[in-house]
C-alpha cells in the first residue's frame, strides 16, 4: 500500500517536472554557456569565426569561457531589433554577414 502509493506519486509527479514547456522566455533565459558551446557545435561557420575572434589563447579550442564571450558577440551583430532574442531570420542574416566578411 505504501510502496503502490509511492509509486502513484512518482508516476503522477514526473511528466511534469521531466518535461518544462519550452516557451520563448526560458529559451531567452537559458544558461548561455551551454547554448553558446551548442551553437558553435551546430555551425562551422559560426565556430570558424568564434575561433579567429575569440580563442583568445589559441589552443584551437573554445573554453567555456571564450564561448560566451563570442556568443555575447554574435548575439550583438545577429540581434538586429535588439530584443535580446535572435530569430531564425536574424541568425542567418548574422550567419551571411560573417561568412561574407571572415
Ligand atoms: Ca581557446
Ligand atoms: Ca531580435
Amino acid at each position: 500500500m505504501r510502496w503502490s502509493s509511492l509509486l502513484l506519486a512518482a508516476l503522477v509527479a514526473t511528466p511534469a517536472a521531466a518535461r518544462p514547456v519550452p516557451t520563448e522566455a526560458t529559451q531567452a533565459s537559458a544558461p548561455i554557456g551551454v547554448a553558446a558551446a551548442q551553437i558553435f557545435e551546430r555551425d562551422w561557420v559560426l565556430m570558424n569565426w568564434a575561433l579567429k575572434t575569440h580563442d583568445t589563447d589559441r589552443d584551437i579550442l573554445l573554453s567555456a569561457r571564450e564561448a560566451q564571450a563570442a556568443a555575447d558577440a554574435f548575439r550583438a551583430i545577429a540581434d538586429g531589433d535588439e530584443d535580446g532574442r535572435v530569430t531564425p531570420t536574424e541568425y542567418r542574416a548574422a550567419r551571411e554577414f560573417i561568412l561574407a566578411r571572415y
